[in-house]
């Protein structure tokens, strides 16, 4: 008999046909409109698995959700899982932590080099006619190569980020994180550095780590006091992370230089934040893993995750491992 999965997430023909082979499929389509909602609400009673990606999966809809065994996430990020929950439920949760690292860190690098070099400001400013003549220092950018970057939150994305700086800009890394990390203080020669004292020393303030009860409004007015007028603000990570207003404050008050920014405390970015309004923010829209070849592979990996464990196997990524084996 196959097991009803329940998909808020299109997939590509082929992992939908590989799904289809083993397990009956409902598609909701946009599941954060109204009917979309209420199309995972009806579906959700069946639903012994479920795949997809960036909807907050509250208790409510749990609730609804008797059979469910398996969340299948195409996300590196959990934060918008009730993981406690689905663990107390026996629920496993599963994401996509490996397929995304680089692509993401290339994120993170384009917007330090958009935002050192002003290239989103100065393309406009080219695309507007606005090119008359020579350009001079009103119109200078800052050097990246050799600078200092400090990446908060050392795990796979920061790493793919220092090994981008070491190696390819001549950059000084440093970093905070839970612990020091031997192995990356030896491959990159970077440096561990308390929070204060990194965003006193860094040149580019990199974050690239996940948001939990922990990280919710680590960098808040305080910290941004502490950075330079030269400093570079990059987050990559989760809006949650920054407390939003503080940053527009820094903006304002020129207590940054610059902010380069992929991810927002409401997604997506409303079109009158004030965020849009400085020519020194870069803002793009969640798309730090938004590559076709990326995207496919993160779905490819969560349709394994979810066949494994309808079929009784352990996952590959679990994220909450209490559940395995399954009562
Ligand atoms: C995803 C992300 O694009 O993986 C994550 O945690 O934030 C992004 O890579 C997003 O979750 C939608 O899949």
């Amino acid at each position: 008999m196959k097991k009803h999965v329940v998909l808020y997430k299109t997939l590509s023909a082929p992992l939908m046909a590989r799904l289809e082979a083993v397990a009956q499929v409902t598609v909701v389509e946009n599941p954060k409109s109204q009917d979309g909602l209420a199309h995972l609400r009806d579906a959700l009673p069946e639903a012994e698995g479920l795949l997809g990606a960036s909807l907050t999966l509250d208790a409510d809809l749990l609730s609804l959700a008797p059979r469910l065994q398996v969340v299948s996430s195409v996300s590196v990020g959990v934060d918008n899982y009730p993981i406690d929950e689905l663990t107390r439920r026996g629920i496993l949760l599963t994401n996509t932590p490996d397929v995304l690292t680089e692509t993401t860190a290339d994120t993170g690098f384009a917007l330090i080099m958009a935002t050192a070099r002003r290239v989103v400001e100065l393309a406009d400013w080219v695309r507007d006619g606005q090119w008359k003549q020579n350009i001079g220092p009103a119109h200078f950018g800052t050097d990246v190569h050799g600078k200092t970057l400090g990446i908060i939150g050392m795990g796979r994305i920061g790493e793919a980020l220092a090994q981008r700086g070491h190696f390819g800009f001549g950059m000084r890394v440093i970093y905070h994180s839970h612990s020091q990390k031997p192995a990356v203080d030896a491959r990159f020669g970077a440096e561990y550095r308390n929070l204060d004292a990194l965003l006193q020393e860094a040149d580019f303030v990199c974050l690239t780590l996940p948001l939990t009860a922990q990280t919710q409004g680590l960098i808040g007015a305080e910290q941004f006091a502490r950075m330079r007028p030269e400093t570079i603000f990059i987050n990559i990570a989760r809006g949650k992370v920054v407390d939003e207003q503080a940053m527009i404050e820094a903006l304002r008050s020129g207590q940054i230089r610059a902010a380069g920014l992929d991810v927002f405390t409401q997604e997506p970015l409303p079109a009158d934040s004030p965020l849009l309004t400085f020519d020194n923010v870069v803002a793009t829209p969640h798309m730090g893993s938004a590559t076709h070849e990326t995207r496919e592979a993160m779905a490819a990996c969560a349709v394994d995750n979810l066949i494994s464990a309808l079929n009784g196997q352990r996952p590959k990524d679990l994220v909450n491992p209490e559940t395995w084996p399954r009562g």
